[in-house]
């Protein structure tokens, strides 16, 4: 067993049920041109979780442990987008319009894949997703139940929308939660603070709090 330093108390997982989930790493997200930047958001504040996330899937990587990556994103007919998602906001583009790295949220376009410094290996599980939370409509529920896995290492942006959706569907699931402080983040700091105190709070309520640091720490 693997016990990391955690809010509001360590985290303990046993390595041979572990996942890693890197949510929705995506252009779209975190580089200009794309779709968090048409909502008016500065994307750069999502780039400090680029070098920890790395470390921890190499560390992954290398103890051969599974990691799933998910993507944000629509078919290219849209048939899958709700009107009340696409209209939501007041976005300079809206999903599916072409931007500078193709048309926004939608599958196959340059945008709406995941940032080379975190790229899928071969091997490594990719997960569509249509929604914020990573259960929704898709097969990750029985992608772990079918591997045994219990315990998830969670980083991906943003903190207080895809992460907090899926944390709070993961915990109805039964799956703990370890989410990793310097691994998430948001356009809003306060929200990220905001979305992590609420994960740990009334002990450990969605789930547990840590860093990168305190995880690579915790493996001998
Ligand atoms: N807008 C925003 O903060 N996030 C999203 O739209 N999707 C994800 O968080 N992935």
């Amino acid at each position: 067993m693997i016990t990391v330093t955690a809010d509001p108390f360590p985290f303990t997982f046993d390595p041979d049920h572990v996942a890693l989930l890197c949510i929705d790493f995506q252009r779209d997200f975190m580089e200009a041109g794309g779709f968090g930047e048409s909502l008016g958001n500065d994307v750069s504040r999502l780039r400090t979780t680029i070098e920890p996330t790395k470390r921890v899937l190499d560390l992954f990587r290398s103890q051969g442990w599974p990691v799933i990556h998910t993507r944000e994103g629509h078919r290219p007919d849209l048939t899958d987008l709700f009107p009340s998602k696409r209209d939501r906001g007041n976005p300079s583009l809206r999903i599916g319009e072409e931007g500078p790295m193709g048309r926004l949220l939608v599958r196959g376009s340059a945008g709406h894949g995941i940032v080379p410094e975190l790229a899928p290996v071969e091997g490594e599980v990719v997960l569509d997703k249509p929604g914020k939370g990573s259960f929704y409509a898709t097969d990750l529920e029985t992608i772990l139940r079918a591997r045994g896995i219990t315990h998830l290492v969670v980083t991906g942006v943003t903190t207080e929308v895809c992460v907090q959706s899926t944390v709070r569907e993961a915990n109805d699931r039964g799956f703990e939660s370890l989410i990793l402080a310097d691994c998430t983040g948001s356009y809003f700091p306060e929200f990220h603070e905001s979305a992590l105190a609420m994960f740990s709070a009334q002990g450990a309520i969605v789930g547990w709090v840590g860093t990168s640091d305190a995880l690579l720490d915790a493996i001998p």
